[in-house]
């Protein structure tokens, strides 16, 4: 018989996503960022490698700036899918300078998934811009193109949010809510572990979550995810520094990291294929291929 004092670990696998590129970091200051094609793909077989179980994409134009660029959304997830079996997400949130019509759009590419935040925040000193029109109209989307959502919070709010996009427009595609905890933008809510415990407890029920700190709330939130029984995003789009003063390796080493900090509390990187029956992923595999 277990020791009444001895409460039970969160059990069940850790999925992890990484988040290689973003829209806000330079290559000039972050040189082993991934910025083109054929450094996406290496990065993607490395992560999936080390533990990742799906990749967070944004993509860059010839100059290393952030595109939407339709074709090359499409090339990229394409190339993505034949050479690995990473469940392939595309950001709809883009840079904070993208306008609506041309994240509607990333949809056309086909992606298993999609980023869709959930409101309006302060981001740095920009605002990245998620009007509730364009959360509805994106979702809806979602929904006609069997695309699974994942949904984007980076603040307290934006869970009142979700919760109001679910009870006005059903189910997203496949039935499974998952959502990922954006924390530590200044403007957002803070990467701690108390704002995390706050916003899990407002999520609907049933819902699954991962959450990824930004800068320097990386540990702390992953730690605090590990311990609330959430999945894990990580990757060079929410931290190129790996300790003070010393930049990060590469994604496949902060993917490593939290492979590694996983299997310690004993929820080992769950398969891609898991994580597709988590998600409720329609199998694309073989399209475009
Ligand atoms: N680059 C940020 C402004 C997403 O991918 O959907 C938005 C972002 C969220 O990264
Ligand atoms: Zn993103």
């Amino acid at each position: 018989m277990a020791h009444p004092m001895i409460t039970v670990a969160p059990v069940g696998a850790t999925m992890i996503t990484v988040a290689p590129t973003g829209a806000e970091s330079s290559k000039a200051d972050a040189p082993a960022l991934p910025v083109t094609l054929d450094e996406l793909v290496a990065t993607a077989a490395a992560c999936e490698t080390g533990g990742a179980a799906m990749i967070h994409i944004h993509i860059r134009d010839d100059a290393a700036r952030p595109t939407l660029d339709l074709g090359r959304l499409t090339e990229t997830v394409a190339a993505v899918r034949a050479s690995s079996d990473l469940i392939v997400q595309l950001s709809t949130g883009g840079s904070v300078h993208d306008g609506y019509d041309s994240r509607l759009r990333v949809l056309d590419a086909e992606p298993d998934s999609c980023s869709l935040t959930c409101g309006t925040v302060n981001f740095g000193d920009d605002v990245f811009m998620n009007s509730w029109p364009f959360m509805v109209e994106l979702y809806q989307l979602t929904q006609q193109r069997q695309i699974v959502p994942e949904f984007e919070l980076f603040d307290l709010g934006h869970v009142t949010a979700l919760n109001r996009l679910l009870d006005k427009h059903a189910a997203p595609y496949g039935g499974q809510v998952h959502c990922d905890l954006v924390m530590g933008v200044p403007g957002g809510m803070p990467g701690t572990a108390a704002a995390l415990v706050a916003a899990v407890a407002a999520l609907p029920a049933g819902a699954s979550w991962s959450a990824t700190g930004v800068g320097r709330s990386t540990m702390p939130v992953m730690f605090a995810a590990l311990a609330g029984g959430g999945h894990l995003r990580v990757g060079m789009e929410d931290v190129v520094t790996w300790a003070r003063g010393v930049p990060v390796r590469d994604n496949a080493q902060l993917v490593e990291r939290a492979a590694e900090a996983a299997t310690l509390f004993q929820r080992p990187p769950m398969t891609p294929d898991d994580a597709r029956a988590l998600l409720k992923v329609k199998d694309r595999r073989g399209v475009n291929a």
